[in-house]
């Protein structure tokens, strides 16, 4: 296979241009490195979130996804996302279509009333799922012109891109898997053990917006272990992680300022910012910048330690 001519449809989702643009930023850079063709999906909606949409109204939600992945179809690629939210949404859906052929003929009478159709040809991707099996980590090594040696990484892997083991392509390591570690330590970086690795940031299901205070909680327990196992950096592949250990983080210590003594300042990276600075990206361009105070925006938790460890490092 000519890995260079891969194309993908580039679904967004809601989180990542609202909040996150520097992802979106970095996930394009990385992937024109690469060579690799992201579409945009032009009328692309909220996918919709899985631990939302789903909880309501089963046929609404697979009837909205169903739309936003025949939008990918008509271009005859499959889509991809940089969220675990919308993965969860998009690949649940392809695969609950898959093997129920009833159902999926009831989606496309629903989308026939807006003159689309849904076949199912086309898997939805994840981007690390892109990375790290589509490409594999052979062939990005070639890619690579740093090692950042010195780094040690809290790899947050959240929900969604490994649960439900049997709708996701992994190989069922659901309960300790290793993939996002490898891209991650690709980088030189070390991958550093810590307790409840696996356990959800808090945010997902629709708990970050209704029970702020219970997701926080969450998140304090992850940040605790992260402390104590010193790692530099948390590294996410999820922009609704990424925003719960980023402001999340200036919540937490807010509401357990007590609890935990000293306020948590570690970084939040999003992988392929982490992997583009690897690969020789400019750092500015991945919206790896530098400490700012305009109220309400992005990232929350200041990135000038991590810029400061890296620097010596990318000489
Ligand atoms: S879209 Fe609307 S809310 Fe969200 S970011 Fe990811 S999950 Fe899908
Ligand atoms: S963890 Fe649990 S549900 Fe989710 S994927 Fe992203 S947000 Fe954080
Ligand atoms: C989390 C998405 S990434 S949702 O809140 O579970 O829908």
């Amino acid at each position: 296979m000519n890995k260079s001519a891969l194309k993908y449809g580039f679904f967004l989702g809601c989180v990542i241009p609202n909040r996150y643009p520097m992802i979106e930023r970095s996930i394009r850079d990385v992937f024109e490195e690469l060579n690799i063709e992201l579409i945009d999906l032009a009328g692309a909606s909220c996918c919709p979130a899985p631990g939302v949409f789903r909880s309501f109204h089963i046929l609404t939600w697979l009837v909205i996804a169903a739309r936003n992945l025949s939008l990918s179809e008509e271009l005859k690629v499959s889509p991809v996302t940089g969220c675990n939210g919308c993965y969860g949404t998009l690949r649940d859906v392809w695969y609950d279509l898959e093997h129920d052929p009833q159902l999926k003929m009831k989606v496309n009478e629903e989308l026939r009333k807006i003159g689309k159709s849904y076949t199912g040809k086309y898997e939805p991707k994840h981007v690390v799922q892109v990375l790290y099996q589509d490409l594999g980590l052979d062939y990005l090594k070639d890619y690579i012109k740093y090692k950042f040696s010195d780094l040690k990484v809290a790899v947050h892997y959240g929900c969604h891109i490994i649960k439900p083991s049997i709708k996701r392509p992994w190989n069922k390591e659901y309960e300790s898997p290793t993939f996002l570690d490898e891209l991650v330590e690709l980088t030189g970086a070390k991958s550093i053990d810590y307790k409840d690795k696996y356990l959800c940031c808090g945010a997902g299901g629709a708990l970050r917006s209704g029970f702020n205070e219970v997701a926080a909680d969450f998140t304090k327990e992850k940040l605790i272990n992260i402390r104590k196992a010193k790692a530099d950096i948390i590294i996410t592949c999820c922009p609704f992680c990424q925003l719960q250990f980023d402001l999340g983080q200036k919540e937490v210590s807010n509401i357990f300022r007590d609890e935990i003594k000293k306020p948590f300042t570690i970084p939040v990276i999003y992988i392929t910012q982490l992997i583009g600075l690897s690969m020789g990206i400019d750092p500015n361009r991945l919206g790896l910048i530098k400490n700012h105070n305009i109220k309400d925006v992005s990232p929350f938790i200041s990135l000038d330690p991590f810029l400061k460890l890296i620097k010596k490092q990318l000489i």
